[in-house]
C-alpha cells in the first residue's frame, strides 16, 4: 500500500490506488486501469477508468522538475494555482474550462473530468479538423477571464490580494521571460533548436536585428510588470480541448496578473502555426483553400468578436469612476490590441527557434515546405511586433500573413 501523506511521483499501479482511497467515483473492489496520457512540458496526466461502469477520472499531478529538461526546477505550488484559477474560470466563464473534482496539496495533484471525448485542439489542427465554434467560445473565455479580474472591474483591493496570491515566481522568471522574451533573440544559454537550414535566416532575422531586441525589450517589461488581469499564461493549442460544439480551457497553470493581450496574442499565434502547417503539408488545393480560409475567419473574428464582446462586457461591467467614459474604454482596448500584436509576434518566433517547438511546424516532412513555413511565421512576427500599433481588427493580420506568404 502506497502512503499518500507524503509527496512522490505516482506510478499508474499508485494513482488507481490513490483514486479508490481519495475519490467517492469508485468502491474498494472496482477493477480499474490506467494510463499516463500526458504529453505536456511540465505535469503527468492520467486517465484512469472502471471498464464495469463506464466511469472515468483525469489525476494530474506535479513533478519537481519540468519533463521537456530536468534544467527546469519547479515548484509544485503550480499544481494550486491550476486548481484555483480553473475553479474561478468555471464561474466566470462557465461551460469553458473542465470541472475539477478535488486537490491534494501534499500529493500536489488534482482530479477533473475526463474529458476524452474531445481532443487537444493542436492534434486536430494537425490532422486539419474545423471547428466552427471556436472563435466565439475562445472570444467569451477571454473576455470574461481577463476583463472580469481587472481593476476596471474587480475592487482594488481584492485585486491586490489577488496579484499576491497567484505571483508565480519560477513559471514566469525562470520559464516565460527567458524562453519567450530573451533566448530567440540571442541563444544566450545555447538551447534554442534552430532548424539547420534556416540558421542564417535566424541570425540575420532574429539574433542580429537591434531595432527588434529593443521593441521586444518594452515588451518584455510590460510581461513583467503590468499587472493588468489574471491571465492564463500559456494559452496554445496545446492548452484547449475541443470538439464539435465544445471547447474547454484547460493547463493555466503559468497564470499570473499579467497583460491580458499575452493571452489573446498566443491563440492568434498558435492559429498561425495551424496555418502555416495547413499551407506546408495539405497536397489537394481545394482541401488546401478550404482549410486555410477557416483558419483565416477563424483569426478575423478572434480579433474582431474579442473587440466586440470586450466593450459590451466593458460598458456591463466597469466599476472603477475614472475609466467609465467611452474614451478611456476605448483607450485600454487600444492598448490591449497593441499588446495583442506584440505578444502574437514572440509566440511565433520562440515556438520556431526556441526549445519548446510545435509539432505544427516540426512535423512538416518537406524541408523546403518547413523552411517556407518558418519564414513565413518568423516574418509576420517580426512585423507584429515591430509595428503592433497597426494591428487594430482581424483583417490587418490575414492581409500581412497572406502578403508574407505571397513573397517567400
Ligand atoms: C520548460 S516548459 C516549456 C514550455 O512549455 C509550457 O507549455 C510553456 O509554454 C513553456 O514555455
Ligand atoms: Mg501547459
Amino acid at each position: 500500500m502506497a502512503d499518500f501523506s507524503k509527496y512522490f511521483l505516482m506510478s499508474t499501479d499508485n494513482v488507481m490506488e490513490y483514486a479508490k482511497e481519495k475519490l467517492d467515483m469508485f468502491s474498494d473492489d472496482a477493477v480499474l486501469q490506467a494510463k499516463e496520457i500526458g504529453d505536456g512540458n511540465l505535469n503527468y496526466v492520467f486517465k484512469i477508468w472502471e471498464d464495469a461502469t463506464g466511469k472515468s477520472v483525469i489525476i494530474k499531478q506535479a513533478g519537481v522538475e519540468a519533463r521537456i529538461s530536468s534544467d527546469f526546477k519547479l515548484s509544485t505550488d503550480r499544481n494550486r494555482i491550476e486548481v484555483e484559477i480553473l475553479t474561478l474560470e468555471d464561474k466566470l466563464c462557465p461551460g469553458l474550462v473542465p470541472h475539477i473534482y478535488m486537490y491534494d496539496p501534499v500529493m500536489n495533484c488534482f482530479a477533473m473530468e475526463d474529458l476524452s471525448d474531445h481532443q487537444v485542439m493542436r492534434s486536430a489542427l494537425l490532422k486539419h479538423e474545423q471547428f466552427s465554434q471556436f472563435a466565439d467560445d475562445i472570444t467569451t473565455y477571454l473576455v470574461n477571464s481577463l476583463l472580469l479580474t481587472t481593476d476596471r472591474v474587480m475592487d482594488s483591493k481584492e485585486k491586490k490580494e489577488m496579484v499576491k496570491r497567484y505571483i508565480n515566481p519560477q513559471l514566469c522568471a525562470d520559464i516565460s521571460e527567458p524562453l519567450v522574451y530573451t533566448e530567440p533573440y540571442n541563444d544566450n544559454l545555447g538551447r534554442n533548436l534552430v532548424f539547420p537550414p534556416n540558421a542564417d535566416f535566424v541570425k540575420k532575422e532574429l539574433y542580429d536585428d537591434k531595432a527588434l531586441h529593443l521593441e521586444v525589450a518594452k515588451l518584455k517589461y510590460d510581461f513583467m510588470n503590468n499587472a493588468q488581469s489574471l491571465i492564463h499564461g500559456d494559452l496554445h493549442t496545446g492548452s484547449v480541448f475541443i470538439k464539435q460544439g465544445s471547447t474547454r480551457v484547460m493547463d493555466p497553470e503559468f497564470a499570473f496578473y499579467g497583460p491580458m493581450g499575452y493571452d489573446i496574442g498566443n491563440v492568434i499565434a498558435n492559429m498561425i502555426f495551424a496555418w502555416a502547417n495547413g499551407d506546408a503539408t495539405i497536397e489537394n488545393a481545394e482541401e488546401k483553400a478550404d482549410y486555410l480560409g477557416w483558419i483565416e475567419s477563424t483569426i478575423s473574428n478572434i480579433v474582431d468578436l474579442f473587440k466586440e464582446k470586450f466593450l459590451k462586457a466593458y460598458g456591463a461591467n466597469v466599476t472603477e469612476p475614472m475609466s467609465k467614459t467611452p474614451e478611456y474604454r476605448d483607450y485600454f482596448l487600444d492598448t490591449v490590441l497593441t499588446d495583442t500584436a506584440g505578444v502574437a509576434g514572440l509566440e511565433m518566433n520562440r515556438r520556431t527557434v526556441g526549445m519548446a517547438q510545435v509539432k505544427d511546424l516540426t512535423t512538416i516532412p518537406d524541408e523546403a515546405k518547413r523552411v517556407r513555413a518558418e519564414r513565413i511565421v518568423i516574418l509576420c512576427a517580426k512585423d507584429f511586433i515591430m509595428n503592433r500599433t497597426q494591428y487594430k481588427t482581424g483583417k490587418d493580420y490575414i492581409d500581412k500573413l497572406k502578403s508574407v506568404a505571397a513573397e517567400i
